[in-house]
């Protein structure tokens, strides 16, 4: 038996639960309290989620991308990662960029997208059980969404989205692996593997994001990530996603101009191969109560002033399905 200690809307946690399924091994989920982690402190282990404790080894592994590799080579059946070394090595690659870019990207763009339309979502998020889940109820939801709010973009860089170009990241490394999914239609060979789970998974934030979601270059890929999860029996929407959407029908519009783009900033992709990585980069910096006083600010700006304007609602093609 498997035990994956997650947050149930993370995306990385999503990753492992799609590769625990594909692989058909006995798991069960623990949720854990985002503040405290105390149900993983005994595990001798990067304190980061996901985290599985395998009962039958002892393992305890934090890390979607080894926890997979650990599953893979512990449990042999139902392989994720090729048996070619080449290609092994190449899918390990995708899932350590994909984790170490991607992931963080869409983590900061996907929160951003909620504190500028609906913060209150913040406490269904993270304080569905606290104090018997007051912090849920109208009224004391709108009270914790600035708290959540400015303790989350501290801790993640919210309001350095713009100046870290963070969009126009996005944007140059997703065309071009659009336009090699439109070509190829896996990641790595000629079949399906871990990457393309990496992948598909990372991405999931971006769907509530217009700027992406709505982008011309790459519908292809939002295609390709929509009929995965039919295959595959994934969920078709996350909880924020349906929230989103409910708040964005009800007024008409949504959050998508980002003001300080347009098609000519577009960047380039970036020739030649970057240089191999060992393990995922994250980055989370540590925040404590009295810092809380300076993200205040920096959610406020991030609320009313980001840069990115209101557009009509339109709802993105992949999902008319
Ligand atoms: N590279 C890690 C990233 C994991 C990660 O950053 N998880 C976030 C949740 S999405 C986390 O642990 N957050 C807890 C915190 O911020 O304390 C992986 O692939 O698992």
């Amino acid at each position: 038996m498997i035990e994956l200690y997650k947050l149930h809307w993370s995306h990385y946690v999503e990753k492992v639960r799609w590769a625990l399924d594909f692989k058909q091994l006995d798991w069960r989920g623990i949720d854990i309290v985002a503040f405290t982690k105390k149900e993983m402190q005994r595990f001798d282990c990067a304190q980061t989620v996901p985290l599985i404790h395998d009962t039958i080894t002892g393992v305890a592994i934090s890390d979607s991308s080894p926890i997979i590799r650990y599953l893979d080579e512990t449990y042999p059946e139902h392989p994720l990662l090729p048996a070619d070394p080449a290609e092994r090595e190449a899918v390990w690659q995708w899932m350590l960029r994909l984790d170490s870019s991607l992931g963080l990207h869409a983590r900061r763009l996907g929160y951003t997208q909620v504190i500028m339309e609906c913060p209150h979502v913040l406490s269904q998020l993270f304080m569905p059980n606290v104090a018997g889940g007051v912090f849920t109820r109208r009224g004391w939801r709108v009270l914790a969404a600035p708290v959540l709010g400015a303790m989350l973009s501290l801790r993640f860089g919210f309001h350095r989205n713009r100046g870290d170009g963070v969009y126009e990241a996005l944007e140059a490394q997703l065309i071009p692996i659009a336009a090699q999914l439109e070509r190829e239609g896996f990641l790595v060979g000629n079949r399906f593997s871990a990457a393309d789970i990496t992948l598909a998974s990372l991405l999931r934030p971006l769907r509530i994001v217009p700027h992406f979601a709505q982008h011309p270059r790459l519908q292809s890929l939002f295609a390709w990530q929509t009929q995965l999860f039919r295959i595959h029996d994934r969920d078709a929407a996350f909880p924020y996603e349906t929230l989103i959407r409910t708040q964005r029908e009800r007024r008409g519009s949504m959050r998508g101009r980002v003001r300080w783009m347009h098609p000519s900033t577009e960047r380039a992709p970036v020739a030649g191969e970057s240089p191999a990585l060992q393990v995922a980069q994250n980055d989370i910096h540590s925040v404590n109560r009295w810092m809380l006083l300076l993200g205040l600010p920096a959610y406020l700006k991030l609320r009313w002033f980001s840069g990115v304007g209101r557009v009509p609602y339109v709802p993105a093609a992949f999902l008319a399905g």
